[in-house]
This record gives C-alpha cells, sequence and structure tokens, in this order.
C-alpha cells in the first residue's frame, strides 16, 4: 500500500478544508444573489479531487465537470480567480466569460468545466492522445459522474483510451445520484468500476471517502498511465451534501440517508489518521483552517471589488 508522504498528505487535507469551504462561500454568495446562473456544489466529495490531484504535475491535465470547482482548484487553481469567475468579473480565470461550467485555466492544465455531461471525457482522452503522440509523459485526469458512465461520450471515451493504451485515468465521483434520479434507478449494476473490464482496463472501486485507500487506487493508476501502461477507471464512492444544484429541495432522498454520510466526513476521518501518525498537531490544525478561511474571504472580496468585464471584450477570446 502506498501512502503519501507528510508533504502531500498535509496538501490533501488542506486542499478538502479549501473546496469545502469554497464551495460553502459560493452557495451564500448565490443565494445572495452575487453569483449568476446555475452552481453545482461538492461539498461532502472534496476527499476525491484532493487526493487525486495531489497525485498531479503541473503540466498534468484535468478535464473537469459541472461539479468541478474542487477539481480546479485541486488542480492549484487560485480562489481568487476562480471566484472572481463564478462571480462573472473581469479578473476571473475567463474574463468571467466562462462562469462555473466553462472555467478552465489552461496554463494549470485545466480544460475546463463542462455543462455537458460526459462531453469532458472524449477531450481527456484527446489530450491524452496528444501527450502520447509527442511523448511528454504527461498525464490527464477525466473526472465524471454515475450519470456520466451511461452517456455514450463516456462509452466512447472509455473504449479508445483503453485501445489505445492513453494515458489517462477516469475518476468517477460516484455519489450515488445523477439530478434526482438514485443510481439503483438509472444503473443496473451497482459496480461502474466493473465495467473496466469490458473495455479491456484496469478497473478499481474504492471509499472515495478513505483517504488513504484512494490515495493508494490513485497512485497506481497515475504511475501506469505515466509509465505507458495505460487507462484506469477508478470509481470513488462518496455523496454530495448538498442539492444537485443550488435551489434543489432535496426531496428525492431520505434525511437519515444524508446524515449516514455525513458520519462519513473524509475530513475528520483523515485528520484523525494525520494525528495518529503525527503529522498534524492541534495547534497546526487550526492555523491551517484558520489560514484556509482567510484565503476564502480574501477570495470573496477580490470578486465583489473586481471589475465587470467590458461589453466591448465580448468580441475578444473569439475564435473565427
Ligand atoms: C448531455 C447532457 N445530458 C443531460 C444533462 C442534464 N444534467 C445535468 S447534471 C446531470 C446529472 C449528472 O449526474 P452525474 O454524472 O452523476 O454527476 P453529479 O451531478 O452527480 O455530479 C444531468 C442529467 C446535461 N447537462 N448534459
Ligand atoms: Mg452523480
Amino acid at each position: 500500500m502506498r501512502e503519501p508522504t507528510r508533504d502531500q498528505a498535509l496538501r490533501i487535507y488542506r486542499t478538502m478544508h479549501l473546496i469545502r469551504r469554497f464551495e460553502e462561500r459560493v452557495a451564500e454568495c448565490f443565494a445572495a444573489a452575487e453569483i449568476p446562473g446555475f452552481i453545482h456544489l461538492a461539498v461532502g466529495q472534496e476527499s476525491v479531487p484532493a487526493t487525486v490531484c495531489a497525485l498531479l504535475e503541473r503540466d498534468d491535465l484535468v478535464g473537469a465537470t459541472h461539479r468541478g470547482h474542487g477539481q480546479v482548484l485541486a488542480k492549484g487553481a487560485e480562489p481568487r480567480r476562480v471566484m472572481a469567475e463564478l462571480f462573472g468579473r473581469a479578473t476571473g480565470y475567463c474574463r468571467g466569460k466562462g462562469g462555473s461550467m466553462h472555467l478552465c485555466a489552461m496554463d494549470l492544465g485545466v480544460l475546463g468545466t463542462n455543462g455537458v455531461v460526459g462531453a469532458n471525457l472524449p477531450i481527456a482522452v484527446g489530450t491524452a492522445l496528444a501527450a502520447q503522440v509527442r511523448a511528454t509523459r504527461q498525464v490527464t485526469v477525466g473526472f465524471f459522474g454515475d450519470g456520466a458512465a451511461n452517456t455514450g461520450a463516456a462509452h466512447e471515451a472509455l473504449n479508445l483510451a483503453a485501445v489505445w493504451d492513453l494515458p489517462v485515468v477516469f475518476v468517477c465521483e460516484n455519489n450515488l445520484y445523477a439530478e434526482f434520479t438514485p443510481q439503483a434507478v438509472h444503473t443496473k449494476g451497482t459496480s461502474i468500476a466493473a465495467r473496466a473490464a469490458a473495455y479491456g482496463m484496469r478497473g478499481v472501486q474504492v471509499d472515495g471517502n478513505d483517504v488513504p485507500a484512494l490515495f493508494d487506487a490513485a497512485a497506481e493508476a497515475v504511475d501506469a498511465a505515466r509509465s505507458g501502461a495505460g487507462p484506469t477507471l477508478l470509481e470513488a464512492m462518496t455523496y454530495r451534501w448538498r442539492g444537485h444544484h443550488e435551489g434543489d429541495p432535496m426531496a428525492y432522498r431520505a434525511k437519515d440517508e444524508l446524515e449516514a454520510w455525513r458520519a462519513k466526513d473524509a475530513i475528520p476521518r483523515f485528520r484523525a489518521w494525520l494525528v495518529e501518525r503525527g503529522m498534524l498537531a492541534a495547534d497546526e490544525d487550526e492555523r491551517l483552517v484558520g489560514a484556509v478561511a482567510a484565503e476564502v474571504d480574501d477570495a470573496t472580496e477580490f470578486a465583489r471589488r473586481s471589475p465587470w468585464p467590458a461589453p466591448e471584450a465580448a468580441l475578444e477570446d473569439v475564435h473565427a
């Protein structure tokens, strides 16, 4: 079993806190009508992108989803510029024109969040093919959901990646719902990872809220991709605490189900692991949580005081 080093472990733990705090703040700002459009939050699922992206290099690539703020932050995006993008401000990663679901940061290898479910996976296969052809040793991670697993685009992407042994890791954040439909209603089997056998690639299902277990599985998948051994389908079981989108009354799920998953929260679980190994003292924990809170406050204030894009800018960055 491969364990994270102290540096990696603390980075994962900090990123989990950052995503949680960031997403909770986005919920507040959305409710206050400071953020326009549709917002899908990943509170409860932080461990997955935090752990997987801790294994990536800066020039590796990530194809994110509609629930992708955490995936983008985990790849190293600045909270200020992510928040400003959500606010639609000129200082955002896409100068305020992308918003929550078209958020890319090409200098960090963030290929974009994507409002079209499953559509980021063929894009991830494309960058993986480019890396293979250019022999750059870059790895691409394509995040997707249990619902996206049933799209044609996902099937095409997984099949082609396997056939060509592409350096890609498909990470399914299985939160047990696609919009308002539980997995048991939209999928007959209980394992998406099991489909890997049919594609001829490695498949692993893991408790996504168990950071060390996920780290071990993801490390093997990233190493395999980087060394030319082809793709892996990694299914991380997790749960979203908030609605499908902000404003969703969540009438379709039982309250005790949510409570059961809150009890499996990855953050205190991983904190206990860190403390047990002497990697995190109580005062360090307090400092880290405080620094993350200050960073999110700063990002919010930055977004609020940033200018709107100029009307003329609508015609910039447009490809003809
Ligand atoms: C191609 C396509 N079909 C349908 C939708 C509407 N839609 C948005 S999110 C979603 C559910 C996606 O579920 P999942 O992949 O499990 O991701 P999660 O929302 O759980 O993170 C659907 C059906 C869409 N955006 N794109
Ligand atoms: Mg889902």
